[in-house]
Order: structure tokens, then sequence, then C-alpha cells
């Protein structure tokens, strides 16, 4: 009777594995249905051009492993169950099978290749630096990896992002700084510097499926084109103790409300507060 409970309750306990597996697979899929909405950690609405291809390429991956997910643990359950009976016969020893071999060697070897293939536009047009700062249809924007329209410093624990001297240069003194609130214009190609002070962090903001490491001593160009609205901009790689709080936001705002923003930040620096002071007068 113990020994049937405790197989009972073996049983079920390997069972809840896959069971709650595929209920993350497919209950996430419907927020707030078959899944409670607060731990829905699908991703966020896309609002970048590229998005589209990397949701793409994110439900090809998943498909993939969901599938053979839902394959194996089948096979294991179904092995529990068939094996675990009594048996009179004497055991069979097994040396390899290579026919066996060559199948789940191939199987993964195509899966890949498929993977390989099926991102390489994706790649090409989000980390080659010619392709960076086009519009979709191909023509050139504003900035481009050579002119960038900012720096974005990762550091213990901020982000900084930097806005050239009206003659394109990051090294004088013109130069503005706004800290964990990055702006810049909508609807346009915005490519950026990203740096880092110290140690390894990424910049991560999902809503435009944009993720990218910031390694010390590295320039990395990178570029999005989003709509307009206030996004969340975190740090995707544990960097320290702070690593929680290095939250920012990116304003994606109107060209002209962008540049009356940068015009009003250079008047500022310009005026070293002497504005303020006449006023106070
Ligand atoms: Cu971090």
């Amino acid at each position: 009777m113990k020994e049937l409970v405790l197989r009972i309750a073996t049983t079920i306990l390997f069972l809840l594995v896959p069971i709650l597996g595929v209920w993350t697979f497919v209950g996430s899929a419907y927020p707030g249905k078959w899944w409670p909405e607060v731990y829905a950690a699908w991703f966020p609405e896309n609002v970048s051009t590229y998005g589209p291809k990397i949701d793409q390429l994110f439900n090809l991956i998943l498909w993939m492993v969901g599938i053979t997910f839902v394959l194996t643990e089948g096979i294991l359950v179904w092995c529990i169950f068939w094996y675990g009976k009594p048996r009179k016969s004497k055991a069979w020893f097994s040396h390899g099978n290579h026919k066996l071999e060559l199948i789940w060697t191939a199987v993964p070897s195509v899966l890949l290749l498929i993977i390989a293939f099926s991102q390489m536009g994706a790649w090409a047009e989000i980390k080659f630096t010619s392709h960076m700062g086009k519009f979709p249809d191909g023509t050139e924007g504003p900035y481009s990896a050579e002119q960038p329209l900012m720096e974005v410093y990762a550091s213990q624990f901020d982000w900084r992002a930097r806005y050239a001297d009206p003659s394109g240069n990051f090294d004088g003194v013109d130069v503005i700084e706004s800290a964990y609130d990055i702006y810049v214009p909508a609807d346009t190609p915005v490519v950026f510097h990203l740096k880092s002070r110290d140690v390894l962090h990424a910049f991560f903001v999902p809503q435009f499926r944009l993720k990218q490491d910031a390694v010390p001593g590295l320039t990395i160009p990178v570029w999005f084109q989003a709509e307009e609205g206030s996004y969340d901009l975190i740090c995707a790689e544990l960097c320290g103790w702070g690593h929680y709080k290095m939250a920012g936001r990116v304003h994606v705002i109107p060209k002209d409300e962008f540049e009356r923003w940068l015009a009003d930040q250079r008047d500022a620096l310009y005026s070293n507060g002497t504005d303020d002071l006449a006023e106070a007068d």
C-alpha cells in the first residue's frame, strides 16, 4: 500500500513537469485567460520597424523547442509506465545503435540550419553597420553608424545619453547629457553608440525587440526606429548589486518636439543658469 502511494505520488510529480510546461507554453499566448495576467511573461506590444522579424524568429524557435519538449517528455512518461512493469524475461543489453545516433544528430543539425538561414535577413538588417540608419524603404535617414544621434553610456548603475554638440562632436564641452531619460525622434531610424564605463551591461527595450550588450572598451553601433511613446529601458546583464535599479525610459517623441527639447537643453547649457538668475531679478 505504502509503495503504491509512493508510486502514484512520483508519477504525479513527473507528470507535473510536462503539464506545467505545456500550460506555460500555450497559456502565456493568452494572457489573463488560462494564465494569470500578472504572470504573462510574454513580449509587450511591438513598436519598432524590425520587431516583427524578431517575433517571427522567436516563434519559430519556440515552436521547435515546444514540440521537442512535449515529444521528449511524452516518451519519458511512457517509459516510466512501460518499463516500470515487473517482467519475467531477462534484461536486454544494448551496445548502441548507429542508425538512431545518425538520426538524432541529423535532425538537430537540420533544425539548426533552418534557424541559421532564417535569421540571416534580420541579422543583416539589425546588426550590419551598412544597414543602420535607413528607413524601411531603404532611403538614408539623418543618422548613421559613423554619424550617430547620441552615445549611450551604461555604468553602475545608470544609463546616460550624450548628444553631440552642434558640430557633431562628442568630445567637446557642449555635449548634452541626460541620465535615465533618453529622448529620440519618432519614426526616424535612430543610431547610437553603446558604451560601458565599467562592467558588462545590456541595453534592453522589450518593446523595440532590441537587446545589445554594452562591453567595456568597445563602441557598439545600435539602431532602431520606433513609434511615439515612452518605453522601459532595462539592464539585461547582471552587473552588480544595483542591477535591479538600472531602469530608464526611452521617450520617442515627434521630430519637432525632439528638436525643441534639444534646443532647450542647449539654451540651458549656454546660459549657464544666468537666465534663471535674470528671471529671479
Ligand atoms: Cu545591469
